[in-house]
C-alpha cells in the first residue's frame, strides 16, 4: 500500500511541476498563439494519459500485493491491446493532422500583392537587411559588386535607378500588424532565420530564394538567432527584429539618406 501510494504521489507532484512551469517568451503573432495552444493541448493530453497509466499502476501494485500466495501468470489480454494500440495511433493521427495544417499556414502562406517585401540575407556570420525603399522597387544585384569594406554586401548595382532608394541595414525592421513577406537569401552555406517570440524556425538555403510570410503584432525588440550550426562563427550570429508602430516605420522608411549609407 505505502508503494502504491509512492507511486500516486510522485505523479502527481511531476504533473504539478508541469503545470506550474511557464514554457514559452511571449508570443507576438497569431501564429504564435495558435502554436502555444496547440503545445498546451498536446501537454494536457500527455498528462492526462500519464496520470491514468500511473493511477493504473498504484492500483494493480496494491490489489496484488504479495499475500503468501504462489505468483500466477497472465498471458495478456489481446482485445485490451487491440484498443489501446488503435487509441494511441488516432492520437498521434489527430496531433499529425492538426500541427501539418499549421506549418503549412505559415510555411506555405502565398506572397500577396500588398505585402511589404524584405530581403533578408545570411552569410558567415552575419544578417543583411535590404529594404525597397519609397518606391517599392528592388534594385539590380550583382554578386561581383558585393563589396563589405564598401557598404555594399548584398551587391547592389548603383547605375539602377531602382536601387538608388534600397536601405541595406543589419537588423529587421517591420511595421506591426501588417504582413511582411521575407525573402530569404544565404550566400554560402545553410543558415536559419528563428526568432521564438514568432515560433517560427526556417532555413536560408543558398541557390534558392525563400519567401516566408510573417506578422508580428507587439511592437519591442526581438533576437534574431541563426539556428543552424553554420561554421565557427555561428554563435556570433545574431541581429534583432525591432518591430514598429506602422506610422514610426513608414517615417523611417522615407528618412533621406545618401547611397550605401547602412541604416540601423
Ligand atoms: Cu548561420
Amino acid at each position: 500500500m505505502l508503494l502504491a501510494g509512492l507511486v500516486w504521489v510522485v505523479a502527481l507532484l511531476t504533473a504539478a511541476s508541469f503545470v506550474a512551469r511557464r514554457w514559452f517568451p511571449q508570443a507576438i503573432s497569431a501564429h504564435a498563439a495558435r502554436f502555444d495552444s496547440y503545445f498546451h493541448v498536446n501537454l494536457a493530453v500527455a498528462g492526462i494519459v500519464f496520470l491514468a497509466a500511473q493511477f493504473a499502476l498504484g492500483i494493480l501494485i496494491w490489489r496484488y500485493r504479495r499475500r503468501g500466495q504462489p505468483a500466477r501468470y497472465s498471458e495478456g489480454d489481446n482485445r485490451i491491446e487491440l484498443l489501446w494500440t488503435a487509441a494511441t495511433g488516432a492520437l498521434f493521427l489527430a496531433a499529425a493532422i492538426a500541427s501539418a495544417r499549421m506549418w503549412v499556414d505559415v510555411h506555405m502562406a502565398q506572397p500577396q500583392p500588398g505585402d511589404l517585401r524584405i530581403e533578408l540575407a545570411g552569410k558567415q556570420f552575419a544578417w543583411n537587411v535590404r529594404y525597397a525603399g519609397p518606391d517599392g522597387r528592388f534594385g539590380r544585384t550583382d554578386p561581383r559588386l558585393m563589396n563589405d569594406a564598401a557598404g555594399n554586401p548584398l551587391g547592389i548595382d548603383e547605375k539602377d535607378p531602382a536601387g538608388k532608394d534600397d536601405i541595406v541595414g543589419s537588423v529587421l525592421r517591420i511595421p506591426a500588424g501588417r504582413p511582411v513577406v521575407l525573402l530569404l537569401h544565404s550566400h554560402d552555406v545553410i543558415h536559419n532565420f528563428f526568432v521564438r517570440e514568432l515560433r517560427i524556425k526556417q532555413d536560408l538555403v543558398p541557390g534558392m530564394e525563400i519567401p516566408l510570410r510573417i506578422q508580428a503584432d507587439r511592437p519591442g525588440e526581438y533576437e534574431i538567432a541563426c539556428a543552424e550550426l553554420c561554421g565557427l562563427g555561428h554563435h556570433q550570429m545574431r541581429s534583432v527584429l525591432i518591430v514598429m508602430p506602422p506610422a514610426e516605420f513608414d517615417q523611417w522608411m522615407r528618412t533621406p539618406r545618401s547611397w550605401g549609407e547602412p541604416a540601423r
